[in-house]
């Protein structure tokens, strides 16, 4: 396997086989645990459990990185590549951060707030350094090959319930935080996906490598361990595109045919609807994997429908605090089934209750979905108060989602309790856009909520109380709020002015009622 390619990147056309990648990332993780080339002078030597933060759009190198660094026994956090310097600070301060890597073109951002940090060591440049390098600065290349180069370096053993990743997600309510991730918790949830039944990728033989085509981010859960690493515990070739573009996208298919899809439902959505995706596109694809937001069971028709065969499309239910995945289609799941978010993983258990009484409810009845299982995160970061409300005594991880399951154990996803608005499958914490709306002057109350969208599945529409006499217009708050946030979380649903804000006796936002 080890000649066989990993990973190509679609813009670059870079290319690693496993060999390449394995020696990368173990050379970074020996850089990293030996305190090499160069980063002892830059203050004390990385420990276990230190977190290194990752932010970077997909390319290969961000997954040696990745690997690397847990390896050494560190614990990664992703930030979206899309993120404000504000909201980059904010998470690599909750975090603590202590070594950061990014590409070129998101260095100065990184210079901006980095410096800040307590206990920060320095960066590591994905890609060729700059011209202009300061102290600090490392290149990944070079640290790779020092680490290989040294010698006597030895590199801690992970253990089953050492935290591996730290992604951030916002859970039922509040801001984002960080969700502990261990290795057992990501390698439980990998195991069930490759059961036979559940099992999307094909393992390679010496005949045949599958390759899978994913947009999806290394940031997100779903891209980096339901993607990533199916990928490469099967053996496959993973091509990767570092922004979608329809252009780029079509381009990739007809350049690298892959044999699988692994995507959000507004990619679904393009491929079935857009008449630039002609059905001679998709002839290579055998399998589609689908998640994070819902996907109707007519646009997997319409799908089927252009490719003119019916595609083994899988959606699959999970949160990033389940690693991700607890609910998944399977081989056997029938077309018309195909439409819920399939039958629970083995090893995953569920529960749907009632949303006033707690009680459990029977198959077709609506409640909150509990679910339990090796792959239930560990907690969120330093907020027990946060890991309490979710996670109760029993283990039970109470999702702020509305499910009820069929007859035949078939789940299906329709409303959230939690305040959570998924746009395009990002997550948008409506309390994150509360706080920068309240930064201006003039607005009495406010609270935001999300609302169905064609296009990119839900959108951002804030409810505005203006005080007595102010002047503040829609437009200045949508422009307020752009320049201080990610693309995805603009006001896109726009602002609409009320009376007062519907709230309950405790003084909670009645969301469904804006909605
Ligand atoms: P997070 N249908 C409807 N809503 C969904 C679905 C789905 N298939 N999947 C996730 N959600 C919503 O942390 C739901 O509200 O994780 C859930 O609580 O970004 C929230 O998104 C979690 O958002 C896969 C591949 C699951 C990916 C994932 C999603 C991980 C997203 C199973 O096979």
């Amino acid at each position: 396997c080890a000649l066989l390619t990993l990973q190509t990147c679609a813009a670059s056309s870079s290319s690693y086989s496993y060999r390449e990648a394995r020696r990368l990332t173990h050379g970074f993780a020996r850089a990293l645990a030996g305190d090499v080339g160069g980063l002892a002078a830059q203050g004390p030597a990385l420990a276990k459990g230190d977190v290194v933060a990752l932010v970077a759009p997909n390319t290969p190198e961000f997954v040696f990185a990745a690997h690397g660094a847990i390896e050494a026994g560190l614990t990664v956090t992703f930030v979206n590549p899309l993120y404000t310097p504000e909201e980059t600070a904010r998470q690599l301060k909750i975090c603590n951060a202590r070594l950061v890597a990014t590409i070129p073109a998101l260095l100065p951002l990184v210079r901006a707030v980095a410096q800040s940090l307590p206990q920060y060591k320095g960066t590591v440049l994905l890609d060729q350094l700059p011209s202009e390098q300061a102290a600090g600065e490392f290149s990944f290349q070079a640290l790779a090959a020092e680490g290989l180069d040294t010698e006597g370096v030895s590199l801690p053993r992970n253990h089953s319930d050492d935290i591996a990743i730290l992604p951030f997600s916002s859970g039922t309510t509040g801001m984002p935080k960080g969700v502990m991730l261990s290795h057992g918790q990501l390698v439980s949830n990998l195991a069930m996906c490759m059961t036979p039944d559940f099992r999307f990728a094909r393992y390679t033989r010496a005949d045949v490598q599958d390759s899978i085509l994913s947009v999806l981010p290394f940031f997100h859960i779903f891209g980096f361990n339901t993607v990533l690493h199916t990928t490469i515990l099967s053996g496959q070739h993973l091509i990767t595109l570092p922004k979608f573009t329809p252009e780029d996208y079509i381009g990739a298919l007809l350049r690298f045919r892959p044999s699988g899809l692994g995507a959000v439902p507004a990619v679904i959505q393009f491929l079935a609807m857009h008449p630039a995706v002609k059905p001679e596109h998709l002839d290579s694809i055998r399998y589609v994997i689908c998640g994070a937001a819902p996907l109707g069971l007519d646009v997997l028709k319409r799908l089927n429908d252009k490719a003119g065969r019916e595609i083994d499309l899988r959606q699959g239910y999970g949160m990033t605090e389940t690693s991700p995945v607890t609910v998944l289609c399977s081989r056997h799941t029938p077309l018309e089934r195909r439409g819920s978010v399939g039958q629970l993983l083995p090893g995953t258990r569920a529960r749907v209750v009632d949303l006033s009484s707690g009680e459990h409810v029977g198959p077709g009845q609506r409640g909150e979905l509990l679910v339990k299982g090796p792959q239930v995160m560990t907690g969120y970061y330093n907020n027990e108060e946060a890991t309490r409300e979710v996670l109760d005594t029993e283990g039970w991880l109470h999702t702020g989602d509305v499910a009820y399951y069929d007859d035949e154990c078939y789940f299906h996803i329709v409303d959230r309790t939690k305040e959570l608005i998924k746009v395009k499958g990002h997550q948008v914490s409506p309390t994150e856009l509360e706080s920068v709306i309240r930064q201006i002057p003039g607005i009495a109350d406010l609270a935001v909520v999300g609302i169905p969208n064609e296009r990119y599945g839900e959108v951002p529409v804030a409810f505005v109380v203006l005080q007595p006499g102010s002047k503040v217009q829609e437009n200045d708050i949508i422009s307020f709020v752009e320049p201080k946030v990610a693309p995805y979380k603009r006001l896109t649903g726009g602002v609409k002015f009320i009376e007062a804000i519907p709230r309950n006796a405790g003084g909670k936002v009645l969301r469904n009622e804006l909605k």
